[in-house]
């Protein structure tokens, strides 16, 4: 999809945003949606939670186009690939990834392979890929699993690779710093994201070192990350063989990225943590009631390590001792109605009353 018109350009996306920090050419076909630009939300309840007169933004990347983060690296990932001439793309994926590869191979009008889990993927995402008509191909075995065989696929020349072992994902999704910086006017004191194959983590670390080296911004964040306690790799430095979390996004055993997230941990005096389902859930359904934002269980971890930071004495990186109007962001990292299944029991509760005043009354108890 060329446009070559500011008047076709109906929203700018990252690449036109960026353009100048992204290795793009004026020839390059940009592939966008419209993309990024996601709300950066104070959060005055879980400001007051963490207390010291901190303040606490949660940036929402469940707004991007296909509802996740991954639309920044995807709009840069498919240009590039674009250029190149590419016939077809392929992905390994828990999810998400594979609901944006789909979206942004139709827009581009080249075919797109995905290789996930069976039974691992969260409805709505699975329900995205086919949506967009990608080719799904289901392998018994976890996402580790499906990213080796893609990397296998990949070394012949049929496929592109959009995962993030593909340097276009991780370029297009620092712009996520980027804006980061460009709403608050400088760099938080922390960054809080959920982690799983941890590109994102990374991609944000060279987002803000980059600004910083552009004079856009005088300081960087310490980055804090948060694994699923069942799928932790790099907390327990090895290898996890058999991932388990219901935060299925995240349920990854050995992460594509794990030598650079150590390296953005270590650089920015962060932290790597881990929060467990329960507290995932807990979270999730926190941001939801008392900040209307309602994200995947995935994301949920975000808030969930901002939890334990607080009230946790084992937490990784306390924030009881932090200094006073400390800045802290969060990235929610995918759209809660992508994962439907652990609310929908709920939803079962609900039973039909008769359609009049006296009845509904009633069911209200009044
Ligand atoms: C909602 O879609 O790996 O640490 O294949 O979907 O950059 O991997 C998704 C990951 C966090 C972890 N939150 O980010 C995939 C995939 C959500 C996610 C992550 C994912 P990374």
């Amino acid at each position: 999809m060329r446009s070559t018109t500011s008047e076709l350009q109906q929203s700018r996306g990252v690449i036109e945003h960026y353009r100048e920090y992204l290795p793009v050419s004026a020839s390059t076909p940009i592939v966008s949606l419209g993309e990024g630009n996601t709300p950066l939300i104070y959060c005055a309840q879980l400001s007051k939670r963490v207390g010291r007169d901190c303040k606490v933004f949660v940036k929402n990347e469940g707004v991007n186009p296909t509802g996740s983060f991954k639309d920044r690296g995807m709009t840069m990932a498919v240009s590039k690939a674009m250029e190149r001439g590419a016939k077809a793309l392929i992905c390994a994926s828990t999810g998400n990834t594979s609901a944006s590869a789909a979206a942004y191979a139709a827009r581009a009008g080249i075919s797109c392979l995905v290789i996930l889990p069976a039974g691992k993927i969260a409805t709505g995402k699975l329900l995205q890929a086919f949506a967009y008509g990608a080719k799904i191909i289901a392998i018994d075995g976890n996402f580790d699993d499906a990213l080796r065989v893609v990397r296998e696929l990949g070394e012949g020349h049929e496929f592109v690779i959009v995962n993030s072992i593909n340097p276009d994902r991780i370029a297009g999704q620092k712009t996520a710093a980027f804006e980061v910086v460009d709403i608050l006017g400088n760099a938080p004191d922390f960054h809080l994201l959920p982690v799983g194959n941890a590109g994102n983590i990374t991609a944000y670390w060279e987002g803000y070192r980059e600004y910083e080296r552009h004079q856009r911004s005088t300081r960087l964040p310490a980055m804090v990350g948060f694994q699923a306690a069942g799928a932790a790799p790099i907390f327990y430095n090895r290898t996890i063989e058999k991932p388990e979390t219901l935060a299925s996004a995240i349920r990854i055993g050995n992460p594509a990225s794990w030598k650079q997230a150590c390296a953005a941990i270590a650089e920015s005096r962060g932290a790597i943590d881990i929060v467990s389902d329960a507290e995932i859930l807990a979270a999730q359904s926190w941001l939801a009631k008392h900040e209307g934002i309602f994200i995947e269980p995935a994301s949920a971890a975000a808030i969930a390590g901002l939890f334990k930071c607080c009230d946790s004495d084992e937490a990784a990186y306390s924030f009881q001792k932090i200094p006073e109007a400390s800045r802290i962001v969060c990235t929610v990292t995918g759209h809660g109605l992508k994962n439907p299944d652990p609310i929908l029991a709920r939803m079962k509760e609900l039973k039909p009353v008769a359609a009049n005043v006296k009845d509904v009354r009633r069911a209200i108890g009044l």
